[in-house]
């Protein structure tokens, strides 16, 4: 990799020779994988640092995604957003099921709650919002709304790790929530994610589907494999003894973007709400062509000649790929402000060793080439 390249992320990893110990017991055990003792003890930290009842660690992200929905017998029709990553759609088809998309709010960039009801029809049978970029999305609404037409609901909160509203995990939301633990997440175990829920038999049900099926040695459903194995589980453990640091890291980092690119003309980001604690995950900001005085593809291209590489996560829209834009939700018509932002977005780098200097390089090159 060219070492004068400013990535988008960079994976946390803590130093090597603190993670050898947990290999050596690994090594000592013999055991690797099927719910080892780093796997217990890391569904144990994780249920109390996160403030959940339940969690069950999964093999990855996409992975939880499908079991959740698997979990829940979700067939029909699931409302969604376009304006994610493409894991949350896909995880709808491979439940055989229809992705039905809604537009997005234009100040949290998450579904719009009140464009969800003239979506639904009698096949409607669960509404899988986002909290992008790990802000939270409007639950309340949400919810009432899936309690009047009796529809689940999922979070995908493969951004999500360890926001709180009031005090209190938003992962508890809905009827479940699906983590990531990708490398590229602020919360890593090389590959990984989990589910929450709220009760021992939801638990007990999403064990099996991850284990092929099996209760106590009989499979007793079409289950898959999505287990996280030890060496992933023993990476999770020895992660979250730094989480705070890197929180702090990246909070630091967000606060120095915002400040140096408040005043350019064009240029907007997103905001702390109040009674959120942000993970500050990604720094997403967008780019009015015609205030900024340039498009933001020709600013991601500027970007990228002064060898910053972020991303313009999420475009294109899940809507507009090959796979989904013949749908009828997928019409631009409906996903107006979604199409906006996807084409205004850009996720400048953030991650904990970022460093100072190269934070003034991306904040002087967008002053530079703003009008
Ligand atoms: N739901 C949502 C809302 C999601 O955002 C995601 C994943 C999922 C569900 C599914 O969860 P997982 O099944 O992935 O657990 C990346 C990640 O691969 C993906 O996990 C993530 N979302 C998505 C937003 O971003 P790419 O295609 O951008 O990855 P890649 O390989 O280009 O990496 C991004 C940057 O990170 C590069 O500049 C290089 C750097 N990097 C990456 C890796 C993997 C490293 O420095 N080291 C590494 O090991 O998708």
């Amino acid at each position: 990799m060219d070492n004068e390249k400013i990535l988008v992320t960079q994976p946390f990893l803590p130093p090597l020779d603190e993670f050898i110990p947990y290999l050596e017991k690994i090594w000592d055990a013999k055991w690797l994988t099927n719910n080892g003792p780093f796997h217990q003890k890391l569904e144990e930290e994780l249920s109390d640092f996160l403030g959940v009842k339940h969690i069950c660690l999964c093999a990855n992200g996409t992975l939880a995604l499908m079991l959740a929905l698997k979990a829940l017998d979700i067939k029909g029709e699931v409302i969604t957003t376009p304006f994610s990553f493409v894991a949350t759609s896909h995880s709808i088809i491979w439940n055989n099921s229809t992705p039905v998309f809604c537009d997005i709010e234009e100040n949290t960039l998450n579904i719009d709650p009140d464009k969800i009801e003239e979506l639904i029809t009698e096949k409607t049978t669960a509404i899988l919002p986002v909290h992008v970029y790990g802000h939270p999305c409007n639950n309340d609404k949400i919810q009432i709304i899936a309690d009047k037409y009796n529809l689940k609901v999922i979070y995908d909160a493969a951004h999500a790790f360890n926001v709180k509203k009031d005090n209190q995990s938003i992962l508890n939301w809905g009827d479940l929530s699906v983590l990531s633990f990708h490398a590229t997440k602020v919360f890593n175990t090389f590959e990984g994610g989990a589910i929450v829920c709220k009760n021992e038999d939801t638990k007990k049900r999403i064990d099996s589907l991850k284990n092929f099926g099996f209760v106590e040695g009989n499979v007793v459903a079409p289950g898959i494999n999505a287990k996280m194995n030890e060496v992933q589980a023993a990476f999770g453990l020895l992660h979250l003894k730094y989480v705070f640091e890197i929180h702090n890291k990246r909070k630091l980092i967000t606060d120095y973007y915002r400040e140096n690119l408040k005043n350019i003309e064009g240029i907007s980001f997103l905001n702390d709400i109040k009674n959120v604690n942000h993970n500050y995950s990604y720094f997403p900001f967008l780019v009015d062509k015609i205030r900024y005085g340039m498009e933001r593809d020709e600013l991601y291209k500027k970007l990228m000649e002064n060898g910053i590489y972020g991303r313009r996560y999420f475009y294109p829209l899940i809507s507009n790929i090959s796979t989904y834009s013949s749908l009828p939700s997928a019409s631009k018509d409906n996903l107006l402000v979604a199409n906006k932002i996807a084409d205004e977005v850009i996720c400048l780098p953030i991650y904990p060793d970022l460093s100072r200097k190269d934070q003034e390089s991306i904040v002087n090159i967008i002053k530079k080439y703003s009008r």
